[in-house]
């Protein structure tokens, strides 16, 4: 992939002006560069007196590659720093995929039909889909538990679908009755005890909005698909833009002060369309928007759905966002779990490369989380009371590919000295890994799960760390390395190729679906 691929892949702006979802990339740099100085005339043009515009700026060049434009929110890098610094510190998170598709669970007319997306897929009418609300109850939601069993995976903070494709919103809204408080068999707001849980406990909380998609209420839009019922030929997007979506991100922020709105599809998203999103977002000092409003808008973070990006990525916050099996939303077709160890060495892939990993549960209509999620986060958090220290507020490692025996995350010390942490997923037979490039003695070397020093030796290729007895750990065993200085490598690559390989081991334990 070239540079100005990159750009584009890495520019939402570009992305979304032709309507391509993320990790598509542009096949024409002629016409990323036509469509990015058209969007900008036109959102000058559109928005009149500078003032009232979103700040366009030149989004920072990174990893080599230039300056590009895109609208940011106006501050400082410092301001942006200390913004973001909880998110970049909390590394883990837990996502929340649940509403009125829960109910069918991935089956319609007795065939396998997708989670989320079931009413899209199979093509059921507005008429056929509201009545599943009858049979969402939520009679068995504990948000104290989930809020629980968040703490106890180890995560800091919690996103949850507060309003998905399907437009189903899951707090009260004046806005719309397509609500679980208004509408079926909840009959209450489902998110504000969920915040209240997660906030006692310490976590942050992020609110899932669709702002583009919304299949159910007037004007709302289909995404990349036709309309599949008459009265989703009604109304205008821009009336639902006005009237439903941006007065319900209004509720959402002024109920539940949420410290990430997370936004999805950017479908038909202008620059002029996402700028009162955009506003709004951004008037609460210390909210963080990911990168999927649309319109040019960078947000805060990039986002990575499924797939973990083959090395760090241009100096942005980047999360990576994935279902434990190949679903979002409850779909009881779908056995097709991840193993604990696969989601921890993915954790530790994704801390690797100095990015966050949002991992998703799909609870049922009564609302549980289904008992494979629950085994598995729970083991994610054992392995993070031992480990957390090589994840939490480190920085992706020094080096510019994945070691074949495993990976690294860093953390510089105030003294300027640094520890490096070397995550090994295979301990070899012979105890010894190499760490390419490193022309520094290690000060002292531990094993973060027992105690017992490591010692470690300079040879010309790098540095050769002796891993004591056997692994503590088969999933990941962590080595904590102190050094005088930050590690630097010689002859790193720069950081530019993200391959599309998701650098991660294949999990030989997976099993082919089981439908
Ligand atoms: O909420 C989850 C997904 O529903 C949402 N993002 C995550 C966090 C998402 N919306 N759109 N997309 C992801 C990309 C679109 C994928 C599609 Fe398909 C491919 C739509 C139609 C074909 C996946 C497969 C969904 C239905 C079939």
């Amino acid at each position: 992939m070239n540079s100005i691929n990159r750009r584009a892949e890495s520019n939402p702006w570009l992305r979304s002006a032709i309507g391509a979802w993320e990790g598509f990339l542009m096949k024409s740099t002629l016409l990323a560069a036509f469509l990015a100085l058209t969007a900008t005339r036109s959102l000058l043009a559109a928005d009149g007196p500078a003032t009232q515009a979103p700040a366009i700026q030149m989004a920072p060049p990174a990893a080599g590659l230039p300056a590009y434009p895109a609208i940011v929110k106006k501050e400082t890098p410092e301001e942006h720093a200390a913004r973001l610094k909880w998110f970049r510190e909390a590394r883990f998170g837990m996502f929340i995929h649940w509403g009125v598709y829960a109910v069918p669970a991935g089956v319609w007319q007795g065939k396998p039909a997708g989670a989320e997306w079931i009413m899209n897929r199979a093509k059921i009418t507005v008429a056929e889909y509201r009545p599943l609300a009858s049979d969402f109850p939520a009679t068995r939601y504990d948000p104290d538990a989930w809020a629980q069993l968040a703490v106890d995976a180890g995560v800091k903070y919690v996103v949850i679908t507060a309003k998905h494709h399907d437009g189903f919103a899951l707090f009260d809204s004046a806005y719309s009755d397509w609500n679980a408080a208004k509408t079926g068999a909840a009959r209450r707001d489902l998110i504000a005890p969920l915040v209240k849980a997660v906030r006692a406990r310490g976590l942050r909380f992020g609110a899932y909005y669709s702002q583009s998609q919304d299949w159910v209420n007037l004007g709302g839009g289909k995404g990349n698909t036709p309309p599949w019922d008459e009265v989703q030929k009604r109304g205008s997007f821009d009336d639902y833009l006005a009237k439903i979506a941006l007065p319900q991100v209004r509720e959402i922020m002024e109920k539940f002060h949420p410290d990430i709105l997370w936004w999805d599809t950017e479908y038909s998203m202008t620059p002029e369309r996402a700028k009162p999103f955009f506003d709004l977002a951004y008037s609460d000092p210390n909210l963080l928007i990911n990168s999927r409003l649309g319109g040019g808008v960078l947000g805060d973070f990039r986002t990575s759905e499924q797939r973990i990006p083959s090395s760090a990525m241009l100096g942005r916050a980047l999360e990576v966002n994935m279902t434990i099996n190949d679903s979002w939303g409850y779909n009881l077709t779908d056995l097709h779990w991840k193993s604990a160890r696969q989601l921890i060495r993915n954790l530790s892939d994704i801390a690797s490369k100095d990015g966050n990993y949002l991992l998703n549960v799909g609870p049922t209509a009564e609302g549980e989380i289904p008992q494979p999620e629950v085994d598995r986060l729970l083991a994610i958090g054992r392995w993070l009371k031992t480990n957390g220290e090589a994840i939490y507020a480190t920085e992706g490692g020094p080096f510019d590919a994945p070691l074949p025996w495993g990976r690294t995350t860093q953390k510089k010390r105030p003294d300027g000295g640094s520890t490096l942490y070397v995550h090994v997923w295979e301990w070899p037979g012979d105890g010894r890994i190499l760490l390419p490039g490193v022309r520094q003695p290690a000060l002292s070397g531990r094993l973060l799960a027992r105690s017992g020093a490591v010692t470690s030796s300079l040879a010309p290729e790098g540095l050769i760390v002796t891993l004591p007895g056997a692994a503590p750990d088969p999933d990941a065993s962590v080595v904590a390395l102190e050094f005088a200085k930050p590690v630097e490598i010689s002859n790193a690559r720069p950081l530019l190729k993200d391959t599309g390989a998701s650098g991660t081991l294949a999990d030989p334990s997976r099993s082919p679906p089981a439908l």
